[in-house]
């Protein structure tokens, strides 16, 4: 290894830094430990790293020059979108020897073509511009969750991020139909085509989704769009079991078809989370019970959607599935509705310090999953504070775990390694996943390993060493 190589050597740093200058510009290059700041720690607050200088290239050229020149420097490369990701994946870590790369400065929408139904973005772009260039061209971008604000195309890609109208729309997978990739030598793989087939070979494009910025960067994509939804009718409603939500949801789902496009569960210790700590919330029900859920139909022009709401939850009520409800079509109720559900991450972080535990299940299991997750916790005398909220429409459980904000670091790691084989083991007896949505990051990557067969890892491995043989994407994460 010669100098230039040594990771975090100073006369190797300074070089790199010099020639990120030339290339990019002081606007592309920040060196200030002051500025780095928010780069190098996480929206949950758990994780924090150092690096000698976060780039901010341009575009998908400038992009792929610092790729190539960490290529031959053997600089290890975090890529960052909006920083909101929930696993630490775009956290670096605290060697110093390691770059990040953040694409917010790739922020163009490239093309709408509402004939193709498709829009073509930068991989900088945030998730929000991205629905409201949509929607100036009357058409529908239907990837929704609660960091919409700040989180990037690219951070969804990368995560294959879910939210809230997967049961309707699919995750972002299944949103994307091309990608640009600057690969880990520098070279740019444009896959940038928007089409609904094409069996040419191996899906490429499939392998950088949920990659985690592990096979490449991200620099562009082509979405699916949708019609715009003019009409939407809301409704909260409260019952005494998950059973019951469960039964509730395969029914609502066989009265309204493609009209439902969200099915949203909260515990009451998830709703009194959010009346706590999240301001101008208030109880949607005045009945109390042990789990809630917000149900939303939409449409492209109004069939009497609240009327069949009404209808079928009026039924249910009638039977005693549920226990109460309350509908809106008025759009300042049903905002206040989504604060309360999207306000679930805030309040975990105001309340304490909470154990994650991202899963999926087959819908039909979950009422027995939590079912045996319960007692097993209450068997082995692990005193908890669930916090169990997710999509049940998708089968994605936030099981999560909330200790005392006064929790050290020692204690959150041995609490975290015994709640997660207990959950996941669990969750694996019910051939479920342990990483549904937030992707596998540095939480999970000991876990991943822990539950994947070898030969899922070796082939995950051989894919790894195929694109990216020196190791320098996003090193520490996923694998
Ligand atoms: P980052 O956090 O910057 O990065 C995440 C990962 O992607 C890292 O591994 C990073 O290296 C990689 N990456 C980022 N950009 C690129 C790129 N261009 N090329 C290659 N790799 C890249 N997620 C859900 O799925 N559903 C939810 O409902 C949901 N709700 C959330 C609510 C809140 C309040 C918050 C804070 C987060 C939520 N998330 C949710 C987490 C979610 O993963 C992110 O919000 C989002 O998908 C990440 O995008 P980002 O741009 O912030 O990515
Ligand atoms: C959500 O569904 C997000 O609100 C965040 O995926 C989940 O805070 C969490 O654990
Ligand atoms: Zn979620």
């Amino acid at each position: 290894m010669n100098q230039l190589q040594q990771p975090g050597h100073d006369h190797s740093s300074a070089y790199l830094i010099r020639r990120l200058q030339e290339l990019l510009g002081p606007a592309g290059v920040i060196t200030e430990a002051s500025e780095q700041e928010p780069y190098l720690r996480d929206w949950l607050g758990k994780w924090h790293g150092k690096v000698s200088v976060v780039v901010r290239p341009a575009n998908t050229e400038e992009t792929a020059a610092v790729v190539q020149l960490c290529h031959a420097t053997h600089t290890p490369i975090v890529t960052q979108g909006g920083n909101t990701g929930m696993s630490g994946g775009a956290t670096p870590d605290d060697s110093g020897a390691q770059v990040i790369l953040s694409t917010t400065r790739m922020n163009r929408i490239r093309e709408v073509d509402p004939v193709n139904n498709t829009i073509t973005v930068d991989a900088g772009v945030i998730l929000a511009h991205a629905q409201e260039a949509a929607r100036q061209a009357e058409r529908y971008f239907p990837l929704s969750l609660g960091a919409e604000g700040s989180c990037t195309v690219g951070g969804n890609l990368a995560t294959n991020a879910g939210g809230i109208a997967v049961l309707r729309f699919g995750n972002m997978r299944e949103l994307a139909l091309g990608l640009e990739v600057v690969l880990p030598d520098g070279r740019i793989w444009n896959g940038l085509r928007g089409l609904r087939k094409d069996n040419t070979g191996y899906d490429l494009r499939d392998l950088f989704i949920g990659s985690e910025g592990t096979l490449g960067v991200i620099t562009g994509a082509v979405l699916k769009l949708f019609a715009q939804p003019h009409a939407r009718a809301t409704a909260w409603v409260g019952a005494a079991s998950l059973q019951q939500l469960v039964s509730l949801l395969t029914r609502v789902r066989a009265r309204c078809g493609e009209r439902l496009v969200a099915f949203e569960m909260m515990s009451a210790r998830s709703l009194e989370l959010v009346l706590e700590h999240v301001s101008d919330t208030r109880a949607p029900l005045e009945s109390k019970t042990a789990y809630n859920a917000l149900i939303e139909l939409s449409d492209t022009e109004d069939t009497g959607l609240q009327a069949m709401l009404e209808d079928v939850l009026g039924q249910a009520l009638e039977e005693e599935l549920i226990s109460d409800a309350m509908f809106t079509s008025n759009q300042s109720q049903t905002a206040a509705l989504w604060k309360i559900r999207e306000g679930i991450s805030q309040a975990q972080v105001r309340a304490g310090k909470a154990i994650k535990h991202d899963i999926a299940l087959p819908i039909s299991a979950l009422p027995l999953f939590v079912a045996q997750a319960e007692q097993a916790l209450a068997d082995s005398g692990m005193t908890t504070d669930l916090i169990n909220f997710g999509h049940l429409g998708d089968g994605n459980l936030h099981f999560n775990v909330l200790l005392p904000a006064s929790t050290e670091y020692e204690a959150m790691k041995s609490a975290t390694a015994a709640f997660n084989r207990l959950i996941h083991d669990l969750v694996i007896n019910f051939n479920g996943s342990i990483s549904a949505e937030h992707g596998v990051g540095q939480l999970r990557r000991d876990e991943l390993k822990h539950y994947k067969s070898p030969l899922e890892m070796e082939l995950m491995l051989r894919i790894k060493q195929a694109f990216d043989p020196n190791h320098i994407m996003n090193p520490g994460k996923l694998l």
